[in-house]
């Protein structure tokens, strides 16, 4: 830590200096006792909880906050991702959302002092059939009336874009055309998660890692405390930003949620010299991929078909993985996988997010992510901190509240997914 008790600023002077005296970096956030309250509890470290308690501190000035994870910052699906970021979506609520999150991710690095490594890469969406090209137009539309820079290219195009990419007429499913959407891009997941820590910490949020949700006390129809493995807090605000566990927790307070949860694998190969410049999904071939900063491939596929909470990979997937790669990248055929991992995605009926009040006063959700969560987890964290600061629900997720699912107002963002379901 700085004297001041903050962590130290990152500069090229700080780090010339640090390099002439010897002086060492201090921790990237800190430890600290267990308090007997909070004015806010979120649950789970990834990065929907971290920027819920960032903005809240940040935006709002409340900074007597517990985000308590039973596991370790960034070590749930914030850890797991593919770490694509876009905004192409299928309906306005989506694109108006995931906009507001490519915008915050552009100023992330200046706005954390921390370098995430946003990387503005342009995104392709293969369309190998006619309906699937039907529903690039419709995208494209939809995102153009927002003001969303997206727009359907040929092959030719998507040659010129991705060289290595075979767009010949041989290939087993020809590419027909693509959703071409420039802003799209990639950032490093584990710097955004520890980015937003960093911060979170600077400015008086607790971080308590290794520390379970046992239970949820309440008192009338209100949430009273929090009980963990640690000991109990008392709590009048209780936010739930977990995957995997979402529904869990939820029963805690009787709250039922529509989510299954399904694992999604991926997978990340030796480095190579840098030569895929754009983020390339096929929906058809059920395969993504893009290249890191390092020069690593990182692909995903279809969520597994049956509902677990295991996160263990499967030579399946790899086997099914290479083969789509490989029609549509043939020259990577001597690439060698170095690793395979997943993680877990909380599907709701209608592909879209489950967000704000819930009818336990002070029980908030940011729940429901599926496969779109790590793309909206700043657009989320500032929202979640606007409904808990001013007790109203924020226009950008008025639409993703637990009650559509009785109204009937669904938000279908399956026409959006890059991955096959
Ligand atoms: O929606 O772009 C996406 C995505 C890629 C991997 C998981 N979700």
């Amino acid at each position: 830590m700085s004297t001041n008790g903050l962590p130290a600023k990152f500069s090229a002077w700080n780090l010339f200096r640090r390099g002439l005296t010897g002086e060492s970096w201090p921790p990237v956030w800190r430890s600290h006792d267990l308090e007997g309250s909070y004015d806010v509890v979120v649950i789970g470290a990834g990065v929907h909880g971290l920027a819920t308690a960032y903005y809240l501190a940040k935006n709002h000035g409340i900074n007597r906050v517990a985000v308590l994870d039973k596991g370790y910052v960034g070590g749930g699906g914030s850890g797991r991702n593919t770490a694509i970021v876009r905004s192409n979506y299928l309906t306005a609520e989506g694109v108006q959302f995931y906009d507001r999150s490519v915008k915050l991710y552009q100023s992330l690095a200046v706005d954390l002092n921390f370098n995430v490594m946003f990387s503005r890469r342009g995104h392709l969406t293969l369309a190998h059939n006619d309906g699937s090209l039907r529903t690039m137009r419709w995208r494209a539309e939809v995102n153009k009336l927002q003001g969303i820079d997206s727009e359907v290219i040929g092959p030719d195009e998507i040659k010129a874009l991705v060289p290595e990419m075979d767009t010949s007429t041989s290939a087993r499913y020809p590419i027909l055309g693509a959703l071409y959407h420039p802003p799209g891009g990639i950032v490093r997941h584990d710097a955004v998660n520890w980015g937003y820590a960093r911060a979170a910490d600077a400015r008086g949020v607790h971080i308590h890692q290794n520390t379970e949700v046992i239970d949820i006390e309440t008192s009338g129809d209100r949430v009273t405390a929090v009980k963990t493995n640690r000991g109990s807090i008392a709590t009048p605000v209780v936010v739930n930003c977990t995957a995997g566990w979402a529904t869990t927790i939820a029963d805690m307070v009787g709250v039922r949620l529509p989510i299954i949860t399904h694992p999604l694998q991926a997978a990340v190969t030796e480095p190579v010299k840098f030569f895929l410049h754009a983020v390339v999904v096929s929906g058809s071939l059920h395969v993504y991929v893009s290249q890191t900063e390092r020069g690593e491939l990182v692909f995903g596929a279809s969520v597994d078909p049956y509902a677990s909470y295991s996160m263990r990979g499967s030579l399946e997937f790899t086997e099914e993985l290479a083969g789509h790669v490989l029609e549509l990248i043939p020259s990577i055929s001597k690439m060698r996988l170095l690793r395979q991992w997943a993680g877990l995605c909380d599907m709701t009926p209608d592909y879209s997010p489950i967000m704000g009040f819930t009818a336990v006063g002070g029980f908030l959700v940011d729940v429901g992510w599926g496969t779109y969560g790590f793309k909206a987890g700043p657009v989320a964290g500032e929202a979640m901190a606007e409904a808990i600061a001013t007790n109203k629900t924020p226009e950008i997720i008025s639409s993703f509240g637990l009650d559509r699912f009785q109204s009937g107002q669904l938000v279908g963002e399956k026409g959006a997914a890059s991955v096959g379901h």
